[in-house]
């Protein structure tokens, strides 16, 4: 009895800290609404360790790690294909560089302004502590639609933005990758432009391509890391990939490759998506089916409503998300919030068992809240996206010693990172006390786990490199 009231009131006391922490975020940060909910999902799940341990609180830790170490912004100009200048915003966001040089992707959608990459960058300080590499946490970008615009037009704007960004980054310094919108073809504008201002051939970017620097499996990494985590959620409950029904929303990178492997280890893929909507195929797409929408997303640079077209069995929904679509797996590959509460309650009640986030917080809070009441599998982004840039780290460590591992050689690491990011997750989240042990009898927050685990490595690391 007294345990239960001493927890109850410790829980009521965490709130209450949580509530006056966040009334001054979001007095500092006015507006910036997708940093407020990130900065409430970690510190719900940090701050009992905050509490508990004062040398966080003397050396205001989180009020530290809420202020990004600078946010570099700047103007981006242009000309486009009809001889018209255009104007953009260019950012990065270098949040926390404790543990290691920044990093993170660039991200180039209309949406991208400071609070987008504050949130993205406060998440990517958490997923890099998590995968076991030293790397600190960044995320840039700019208001730049690529959607419809020619190959010279994406060139002349990534030269025009890396005119300004080289000033800032460096292998040692920050090293920014892809994100939304960026993809090898960004990546090697970006590179070429930073080599012509620099005359230098380093490790500045990851994401390159296999003949200049690039890591085999980068552009995989991701996908198939969500994949992997999947696993080792899975395999908590003795059930596996194989035979499963999977619903993946997304079209690009992270969607191939997370459809990729999920054909590979037996699963059926239903669904694809962008956002005109969903496409539904009850038969499966199958290897054939994804080498034709790799050829339609990266080649032609087309729509997914197309797949129907082409398939004559598949249906498309306009507007539509997949969460209706009746599946065991869930992979959200597309963006943030893109999946909310009645999403949530429709994919548990259709029997969905496990959901891997490959996107960046596409989980609303209150769909995470339904995920976590009917104790379902629910790998957070910052976890089970973490293949992405844990590759980029492995890139970032080829560069430096100037050598090339093998497909095999970077797989086979991947699936340790990932095991060892969900192993810790357990470690901290384990809600019956069993941390430690990978297979755990009662219910895993992984929420909670990544959280703590990767505040845990960073704090400890800003505490011993004293107040500056
Ligand atoms: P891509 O640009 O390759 O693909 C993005 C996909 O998401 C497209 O299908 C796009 O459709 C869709 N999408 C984007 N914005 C929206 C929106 N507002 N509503 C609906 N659909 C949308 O990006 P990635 O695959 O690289 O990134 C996907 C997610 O994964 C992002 O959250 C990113 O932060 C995250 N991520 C990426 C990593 C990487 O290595 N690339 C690593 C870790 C996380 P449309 O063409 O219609 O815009
Ligand atoms: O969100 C992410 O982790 C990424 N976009 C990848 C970052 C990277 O540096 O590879």
């Amino acid at each position: 009895m007294s345990t239960v009231i001493e927890q109850s009131h410790s829980t009521a006391s965490c709130e209450a800290a949580v509530e006056a922490f966040m009334e001054r975020v979001i007095a500092q940060n006015p507006g910036e609404k997708l940093f407020h909910q990130a900065v409430r999902e970690g510190v719900r799940s940090v701050m009992p360790i905050v509490l508990a341990n004062p040398i966080y609180r003397q050396h205001q830790i989180l009020e530290r790690m809420v202020v990004p170490d600078r946010v570099i912004s700047f103007r981006v100009t242009w000309v486009d294909d009809r001889g018209q200048v255009q104007v953009n915003r260019g950012y990065r966001v270098q949040m926390n560089g404790a543990i290691g040089p920044y990093k993170g992707g660039l991200r180039f959608h209309p949406s991208v302004n400071v609070g987008t990459l504050k949130f993205l960058a406060f998440e990517q300080v958490l997923k890099n502590s998590l995968t076991t590499l030293p790397m600190g946490g960044a995320k840039g970008g700019s208001d730049f639609d690529p959607h419809g615009k020619s190959d010279g037009e994406i060139m002349r704007f990534c030269q025009s933005f890396m005119n300004e960004l080289y000033q800032y980054i460096g292998p040692d310094i920050d090293v920014p990758a892809g994100d939304i919108g960026v993809g090898a073809r960004e990546v090697g504008y970006l590179y070429g432009q930073y080599r012509k201002l620099t005359r230098r051939f380093n490790g500045v970017l990851t994401g390159k391509g296999i003949n200049w620097g690039g890591s085999f499996l980068r552009p995989e990494a991701t996908g198939y890391g969500a994949v992997y985590f999947a696993q080792e959620m899975l395999a908590t409950r003795d059930l596996e990939i194989a035979g499963k029904v999977a619903a993946v929303s997304g079209s690009g990178n992270v969607a191939q490759y997370t459809a990729e492997k999920l054909i590979q280890l037996g699963a059926k893929v239903i669904t694809l998506s962008d956002s005109d909507g969903t496409i539904v195929d009850m038969d499966g797409i199958n290897e054939e089916k994804l080498a034709w929408v790799m050829e339609l997303k990266n080649v032609r640079r087309g729509r997914i409503r197309e797949y129907a077209d082409k398939f004559k069995g598949a249906q498309f929904l306009p507007g539509k998300r997949p969460w209706g679509v009746p599946c065991d797996l869930a992979f959200p590959s597309a963006t943030q919030n893109e999946l909310d509460g009645p999403d949530a309650r429709a994919l548990v009640q259709n029997g969905c068992i496990c959901v891997s986030e490959g996107a960046n917080m596409p989980s609303t809070p209150e769909a995470i809240e339904v995920f976590l009441e009917n104790k379902i599998l629910y790998g957070p982004g910052k976890a089970a996206n973490a293949g992405g840039v844990a590759v980029s780290g492995l890139e970032m460590s080829q560069n430096a010693s100037c050598m090339r591992r093998s497909r095999e050689e970077i797989d086979a690491q991947l699936r340790k990172i990932m095991k060892s990011i969900h192993d810790n997750c357990v470690k901290y989240g384990a809600e019956d006390g069993d941390g430690g042990c990978c297979k755990p009898k009662g219910f895993v927050n992984y929420l909670n786990g990544a959280n703590v685990a990767g505040f845990i490595k960073v704090a400890d690391a800003m505490v011993q490199q004293g107040v500056y």
